[in-house]
């Protein structure tokens, strides 16, 4: 009810609205009213309340709740219902748990912290309170399990296309990383429960350096980590950001679910591509190779050719990719 009196209140956002109509239009009493006002002062809404005129929203705070983004979503189903937290270890974590109890295809989960943000392989990611976008899409794709690493695919040509909308150039490291001036500002964690030839569910985890500064990174990073906020001076909307992420995603995903292509997003990949035409290192687990990388392919895995002459298709899975001096 917090929230209908909250969707009064911004449909009337330039005039006063009397607490009696909102109590007559909502079926409650002007006490409730005047409680769910207070709620919503407390999550950081500024409301003006005159005993004689009645409420009249202000502000809104800058926080990614349904409430905030829905506006800017044109989806069908990707983002149409958001569980938002102000704190969480993992929205990964948060969204398996809740995939595991049968919640739909489409749900997000967004944190405006994690406290156990993850990266592949059990590495942590930094989220600090605010400053970026942690969040999590739930999906059912009636697919083989081998198919999944195109929807990390798809995710990092989204979030490209969501970039280039605000002018930002922005490259893939393939196969989850973004980055602008050769410095990671975002990762991409696509995890998923499945049987051998099923998938019961994906979680698609996002995470985007928006507004950090230099001090909200650890130390040890800052050599490859950065914000969109120091390559650009620029503030990030990360309300609008993010429904405008969803819809490319939700767009480029269609292809997917109808045809299992992703030829759309696999262009987007590979104009964007920081490593295509690069000798590049590959690292799993404890070995490292070169290689030159020729190109992607259809299902969005890399193509290195040794120098030996012979090829290979990598799939993103457990591998990294390095430039030959540093992070890229
Ligand atoms: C990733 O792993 O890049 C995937 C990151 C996914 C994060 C999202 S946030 C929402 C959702 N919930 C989660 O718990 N996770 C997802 P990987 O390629 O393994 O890179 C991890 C490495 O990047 C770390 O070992 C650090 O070196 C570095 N790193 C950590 N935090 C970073 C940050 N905020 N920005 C850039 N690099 C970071």
């Amino acid at each position: 009810m917090k929230y209908e009196v909250l969707h009064m209140l911004k449909q009337n956002s330039n005039t006063f609205i009397s607490g009696q109509l909102i109590s007559d239009k909502l079926g409650v009493s002007r006490t409730a009213v005047w409680k769910y006002i207070k709620n919503l002062k407390k999550e950081g809404y500024m409301i003006d309340s005159s005993s004689k005129k009645g409420y009249k929203l202000l502000d809104s705070p800058d926080i990614l709740s349904f409430e905030e983004v829905e506006k800017y979503l044109k989806t069908k189903y990707i983002g149409r219902k958001i569980i938002h937290m102000e704190s969480i270890d993992s929205t990964n974590n948060k969204a398996k748990e809740l995939a595991d109890k049968g919640e739909n295809h489409g749900t997000l989960v967004v944190a405006e912290e994690q406290l156990g943000g993850r990266g592949r392989l059990g590495r942590a990611w930094c989220s600090p309170k605010y400053k970026g976008i942690w969040l999590s899409m739930i999906l059912r794709p009636d697919i083989n399990p081998m198919q999944i690493p195109k929807i990390t695919q798809i995710a990092a040509a989204a979030v490209i296309e969501s970039l280039k909308d605000l002018k930002i150039k922005a490259k893939i490291k393939w196969p989850n990383d973004i980055i602008i001036n050769g410095k990671k500002i975002c990762g991409i964690l696509t995890e998923m429960n499945a049987e051998m030839n099923k998938v019961h569910y994906v979680v698609l985890g996002i995470g985007i350096n928006a507004n950090l500064t230099k001090e909200d990174f650890q130390k040890d990073i800052l050599n490859k980590a950065t914000s969109i906020k120091i390559e650009t001076g620029f503030t990030l909307d990360r309300k609008s950001f993010v429904g405008n992420l969803v819809n490319k995603f939700e767009y480029l995903y269609e292809e997917f679910e109808k045809t299992q292509n992703i030829e759309s997003s696999i262009k987007i990949c590979r104009i964007s591509s920081a490593v295509i035409g690069k000798i590049v290192r590959i690292i799993r687990g404890e070995n490292e190779t070169f290689a030159k990388a020729l190109d992607l392919d259809e299902n969005g895995g890399l193509i290195v050719q040794y120098e030996n002459g012979t090829r290979e298709n990598l799939i993103s899975g457990e591998i990294s990719i390095r430039g030959l001096n540093g992070y890229i």
